[in-house]
């Protein structure tokens, strides 16, 4: 059998019931089998890949908080710290009720990768917790996230471990944990990222990640010949990712005609009035159906769909596994070239390995939505420095980052003579660094 077999196998019997886990584990090990290969006897001497499979520490937490009514709740928190061999732990903390162990894992592995590939000095981390933000107040919001940082505190600093916002945590989530935190140590230190702009936060940060997407698209369109000006783009999920996504793209010339949330969609052939859904999704915290009740020529559909919506361009922007085979396949008949995943892990690997092998353009999240923990890090260094950039320096930065980043995907894919296949020029790319790191700083 081979390394990387092995190595599959072991990852799954040791984590058995992590099934986003194995996912994101066996399509990064898939795609570096051509780099194991050459290098076989030493890596497995080295135990490099059980070593990358295995988080350097898993924190898991009991967070009890009293709701509105008086009662306790209970939730479970994690943290897991997956890799620091070229920076400190640095990842987002999900709050959502499908929150578990294996859900935390992938994501804290995937963002190693993603980590690498930014260029700049940060692990992979990730954490969070199975509460559920929508529907309670900000009383009880601010319950939560300062019992989560009461015990989290103990592991996380602004030179070892940096959360930052992910799914259900956004600018008001971060505001409660820092104050918590702070009081709790006293420092008044960069240990998130994602702050407010009147504590420590960088400008442009809340739009990173969405803005940084357009931005490797744009890229990955050139220098396939293509433009995104024009062409009709469908982007899923109507949070922080998408709705910056859309602003973006809508600057460029392209026009959106569809957002999503866990409830259903909404299609407008005229395009997307972005200034409605923030109104709906960041002011009113609101259902994206409300959307047509401003915009009556618009359509709102119950349930999933999305993808059946005719377009040049698919974005899935809000959450694992999202986009199927058979939606992958309705895209590729309606005339969809090109797919960038804005969410981690969106695809499934069945609808993965449908766009690749069907020539469409495909990047994957751990490249494409790289913009929002580059910006994180240069968050990091204004608080170091203590100083604060213009939005004009931060965003110039942030494009240049994704250029780099499809410039270092495309040059792994070729080097490997999978030209195109930016799956697995990302996993190479942003492997090599890591293990160099790693094989440098000895066993550890
Ligand atoms: P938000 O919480 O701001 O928005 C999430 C959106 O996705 C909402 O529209 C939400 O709908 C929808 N969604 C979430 N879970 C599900 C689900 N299980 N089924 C259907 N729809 C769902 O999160 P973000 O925009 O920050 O994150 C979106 C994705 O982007 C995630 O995969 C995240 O990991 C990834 N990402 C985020 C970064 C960031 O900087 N924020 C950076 C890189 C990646 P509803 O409101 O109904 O739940
Ligand atoms: O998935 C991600 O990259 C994020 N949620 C952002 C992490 C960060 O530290 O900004």
């Amino acid at each position: 059998m081979s390394y990387v077999d092995e190595i599959l196998e072991r990852v799954v019997s040791k984590n058995p019931s992590e099934t986003e886990f194995h996912q994101a584990v066996k399509e990064v090990l898939d795609s570096l089998r051509c780099v194991i290969d050459a290098n076989e006897e030493k890596y497995k001497k080295d135990a490099v890949l059980e070593r990358l499979t295995e988080p350097e520490r898993v924190v898991s937490f009991r967070v009890p908080w009293i709701d509105d009514k008086g009662q306790v709740q209970v939730n479970r928190g994690f943290r897991v710290q997956f890799n620091s061999a070229i920076g400190p732990y640095k990842g987002g903390l999900r709050l959502h009720p499908s929150v578990n162990q294996g859900i935390i894992k992938f994501l804290g592995f995937e963002q190693i990768f993603k980590n690498s590939l930014t260029g700049l000095p940060i692990g992979g981390g990730k954490g969070g917790s199975d509460f559920d933000p929508k529907g309670k107040s900000d009383r009880e919001v601010m319950a939560f996230c300062q019992s989560f940082m009461t015990e989290l505190h103990k592991y996380i600093g602004a030179d070892t471990d940096v959360p930052a916002g992910d799914i259900g945590v956004g600018a008001r989530e971060i505001g409660f944990l820092y104050g918590q935190y702070k009081r709790i140590t006293g420092l008044y230190e960069g240990v998130l990222t994602g702050k407010g702009l009147t504590y420590g936060g960088s400008l442009a940060r809340t739009q990173a990640t969405g803005y940084g997407l357009i931005y490797i698209l744009s890229e990955m369109l050139s220098h396939n010949g293509k433009e995104l000006s024009g062409k009709t783009v469908v982007i899923s999920g109507s949070g922080n990712v998408a709705i910056y996504a859309t602003e973006k793209a809508q600057q460029l010339g392209a026009k959106v005609v569809a957002l999503s949330d866990s409830n259903g969609y909404i299609y407008d052939k005229d395009g997307i009035d972005l200034d409605i859904v923030k109104e709906i999704k960041e002011v009113k915290r609101a259902r994206i159906k409300e959307y047509v009740e401003k915009k009556p020529n618009a359509v709102y559909t119950e349930g999933k769909g999305i993808w059946s919506i005719p377009c040049d361009v698919a974005l899935p922007c809000a959450t694992q596994n999202e986009l199927h085979l058979e939606d992958a396949k309705t895209l590729f008949n309606n005339g969809c070239f090109a797919v960038a995943e804005g969410a981690n892990m969106p695809s499934t690997r069945e609808a993965t390995d449908f766009f690749l092998e069907n020539g469409m353009l495909f990047m994957p999240g751990k490249a494409a939505n790289a913009g929002g923990v580059a910006t994180s890090a240069l968050e990091m260094s204004q608080n170091s420095q203590r100083l604060s950039w213009t939005f004009e320096e931060v965003d110039a930065k942030l494009k240049d980052i994704m250029v780099g980043i499809f410039a270092k995907v495309d040059d792994a894919s070729s080097r490997y003579n999978m030209k195109g296949n930016y799956v697995a020029g990302a996993n190479i790319a942003g492997f090599e660094k890591v293990i160099e790191a790693m094989t440098a700083q000895g066993i550890v």
